[in-house]
């Protein structure tokens, strides 16, 4: 009875371009590839275990396919004669775990040919990844995204938000994706875990105006402790942890971090320098309140203009389009 309403009104509402998969869905492979969410769990976090370092490509390379163009996988293509794919613009040539992500495609390929996408290959990926330290799922995952076609660096130039925004720049950045200003301080929780080379946050520590000097904004023991991790402000080799001692674990430490002044990156800095957003990295420091903030910012962040129905494709190999 509630089926046949449902598809009374989508016979009506469709043509009008809804229920046309119009949206996510909850397990939308049920019926074509039911085992699809958990084979890619397993090869996740079989990964996983022997790679920590996982769960911040994952989840990274998520955020730049989201915010480029919507959550399509264009982040995976690779370059063509004609085009300069996203993978090849400066905030992306860190991007690694590509290889990987292409051998977890593979297995689901084996077990349903063609119908599981790239798009949500990586959104699922990213969320086992990270949710592996815990032994179950710390958000869920709406799926039913196609691949897009196209892959363009200037476009990722242009979306991908810059490490030096201030925050004016990264609520502007956040709110041009529909996200709010609660999504930027939740989301930029992801620094929770992983690490950033030099030239993210070098300009602070060794040359801030120019003048070899260094952003007073910054702890300085802290500062102090990058320079000796870092050749130079342009340092593109070197790395040090977002969440110092703290970069393998998924937890609210980043935010701490941020009220003792030891945020990273000039974008870290910027979310204590507004009162709203210093309210909210305060009330985030509870755990509790954090993982269920970041599901609900992730769910968002995860449906950013989204290929569904009929539209873009369903990819063979995750770095190229189907011929
Ligand atoms: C708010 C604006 C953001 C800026 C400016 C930014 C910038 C950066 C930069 C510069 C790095 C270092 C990359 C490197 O040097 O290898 C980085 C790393 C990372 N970002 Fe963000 N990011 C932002 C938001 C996000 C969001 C929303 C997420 C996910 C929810 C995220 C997840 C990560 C992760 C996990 C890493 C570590 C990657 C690794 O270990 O390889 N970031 N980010
Ligand atoms: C695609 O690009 C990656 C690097 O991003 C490279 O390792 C891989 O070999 C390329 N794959 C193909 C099929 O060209
Ligand atoms: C590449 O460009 C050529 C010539 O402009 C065009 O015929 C071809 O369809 C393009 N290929 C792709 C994948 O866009
Ligand atoms: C943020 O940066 C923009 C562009 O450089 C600048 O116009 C603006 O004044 C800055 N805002 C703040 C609050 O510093
Ligand atoms: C943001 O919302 C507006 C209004 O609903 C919509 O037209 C626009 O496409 C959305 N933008 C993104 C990036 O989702
Ligand atoms: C600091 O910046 C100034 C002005 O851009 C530049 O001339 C100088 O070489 C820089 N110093 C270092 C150590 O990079
Ligand atoms: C990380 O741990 C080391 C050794 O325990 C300590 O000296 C250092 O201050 C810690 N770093 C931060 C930023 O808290
Ligand atoms: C940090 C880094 O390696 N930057 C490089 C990014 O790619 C551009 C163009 O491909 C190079 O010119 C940069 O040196």
């Amino acid at each position: 009875m509630k089926l046949h309403i449902l598809l009374s009104i989508c016979t009506v509402l469709g043509i009008l371009g809804f229920c046309q998969g119009g949206n996510l869905r909850k397990n939308f492979y049920r019926e074509k590839c039911p085992n699809a969410e958990q084979i890619i769990q397993q090869a996740t976090w079989n990964h996983v275990k022997t790679n920590p370092t996982l769960p911040a490509k994952f989840l990274r390379m998520h955020f730049h396919d989201c915010f480029v163009r919507g959550c399509d996988a264009s982040v995976l293509l690779n370059s063509t004669a004609n085009s300069t794919a996203e993978k090849a613009a400066t905030p992306n040539l860190t991007l690694t775990g590509f290889d990987v992500i292409d051998d977890i495609k593979e297995k689901v390929e084996d077990a349903c040919p063609g119908v599981v996408s790239c798009a949500d290959v990586l959104a699922l990926a990213a969320r086992d990844s990270v949710s592996f330290q815990f032994k179950k799922s710390m958000w869920e995952v709406l799926t039913g995204r196609r691949d897009g076609k196209v892959s363009s660096m200037t476009e990722a130039l242009r979306n991908i938000p810059s490490p030096f925004m201030n925050f004016t720049q990264l609520k502007q950045n956040f709110a041009a994706k529909n996200l709010t200003l609660h999504d930027l301080v939740v989301l930029s929780g992801g620094h929770t875990i992983g690490i950033s080379h030099c030239n993210g946050f070098g300009p602070r520590v060794f040359n801030f105006t120019g003048k070899g000097d260094q952003d007073p904004s910054l702890d300085p023991n802290y500062a102090k402790f990058l320079k000796t991790k870092c050749n130079g402000p342009t340092d593109t080799k070197s790395f040090v942890e977002l969440d110092p001692n703290s970069s393998l674990n998924f937890d609210t430490n980043y935010y701490s971090i941020l009220l003792q002044h030891k945020g990273l990156l000039l974008s870290d800095a910027a979310l204590i320098t507004n009162k709203g957003s210093t309210k909210i990295v305060k009330e985030l420091v509870e755990t509790e309140d954090f993982f269920t903030e970041f599901a609900q910012s992730m769910k968002r962040m995860g449906a950013i203009e989204v290929l569904t129905g009929t539209d873009g494709e369903i990819r063979k190999h995750c770095w190229a389009v189907n011929s």
